[in-house]
């Protein structure tokens, strides 16, 4: 564990140790926009627990892409399916999936050795746990916000019937801090706004890299350069500052905030069919390179 990580992240992974034992299913919860890319693969597949992946905020993400990831998630062995965590009517699914693995026993007779069952939600900060167990336990039992970090402590929430869910704050192990940058795009890292260039950058990067280029004019040029693309983008915005520059630092908070709030329809920064490991790694040498 790394001896950096913020204090609730330490206990929360000393919570998924002291709880595993009497746990009888995992949701592992990833962002439908970068399922692999804020995925706890290593960490969730060290636990030898049943685990179900859910793909959060599918709302936000390309609808075919979801389809390919569910695929691949399937063909690799996993139960997996794709929610809009705010709504109740999507996670019923979940809950029936929950019922299934849970209550089923592998070779299909329904369990009867305990009567409660729990199980633990697992992912990487502001990736919508919270707002899950709220929506499957249909009312707001957990606190949550547009914010990585939210989730200090940790609390079992009663579901209706034999269930119980827990609650944990975001974790991120070596492997996901490695590539922070990425991460940022999904606001999944506090004290995200100090590096905003780097952000616009990579977006536009991984937006070109994942042929989402129609979103905005610019991106589709062969000889794409960021600089020029955000000083022609502010201009169009009307964004300047005081002596009629381009005000390039709103050009590049205006695309964050649009790509996250889903203001340019649905986009997935990672496909299933290619491996997005060496375009991530290589997002994290982007740091830096201009002040804005
Ligand atoms: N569009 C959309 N937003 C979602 C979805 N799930 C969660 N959110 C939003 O994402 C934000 C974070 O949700 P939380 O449930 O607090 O996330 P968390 O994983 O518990 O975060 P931490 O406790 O900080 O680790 C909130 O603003 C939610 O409304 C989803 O499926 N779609
Ligand atoms: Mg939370």
């Amino acid at each position: 564990m790394n001896k950096d990580l913020p204090g609730h992240i330490k206990k929360a992974f000393r919570s998924v140790e002291r709880y595993l034992p009497v746990v009888d299913l995992i949701v592992e919860l990833v962002d439908a926009r970068m399922p692999n890319g804020s995925r706890l693969r290593d960490f969730v597949g060290k636990l030898s627990k049943d685990s179900v992946i859910a793909l959060s905020k599918s709302d936000l993400a390309d609808k075919n892409e979801t389809e390919k990831w569910i695929k691949r998630y399937q063909s690799e062995g996993k139960v997996c399916l794709a929610l809009d965590c705010r709504s109740r009517a999507s996670v019923k699914a979940l809950a029936k999936k929950i019922r299934d693995v849970a209550f089923v026993s592998k070779d299909g007779r329904a369990v009867q050795m305990r009567k409660v069952r729990r199980v633990m939600v697992i992912g990487i900060p502001n990736v919508g746990k919270s707002t899950l167990i709220n929506s499957l336990a249909g009312r707001s039992a957990a606190k949550t916000a547009n914010k990585p970090g939210v989730t200090r402590s940790i609390q079992w929430i009663k579901l209706s019937g034999e269930l119980e869910l827990l609650d944990l704050p975001g974790i991120l192990d070596f492997g996901l801090l490695r590539r922070g940058e990425v991460l940022k795009l999904i606001n999944t890292l506090p004290g995200q706004d100090d590096d905003t260039y780097t952000k616009g950058k990579n977006l536009c990067e991984l937006l070109i890299s994942t042929h989402n280029t129609h979103i905005l004019p610019g991106l589709e040029d062969a000889d794409f350069n960021y600089d020029t693309f955000i000083e022609n983008y502010a201009k169009k915005m009307n964004f300047v500052i005081k002596g009629g520059n381009p005000d390039l630092q709103r050009a590049t908070n205006d695309i964050i905030k649009r790509f996250q709030s889903g203001g340019f329809g649905p986009v997935t920064l990672e496909h299933a069919e290619r491996d997005f490991s060496e375009i991530f790694d290589k997002m994290n040498e982007n740091e830096g390179s201009e002040d804005l």
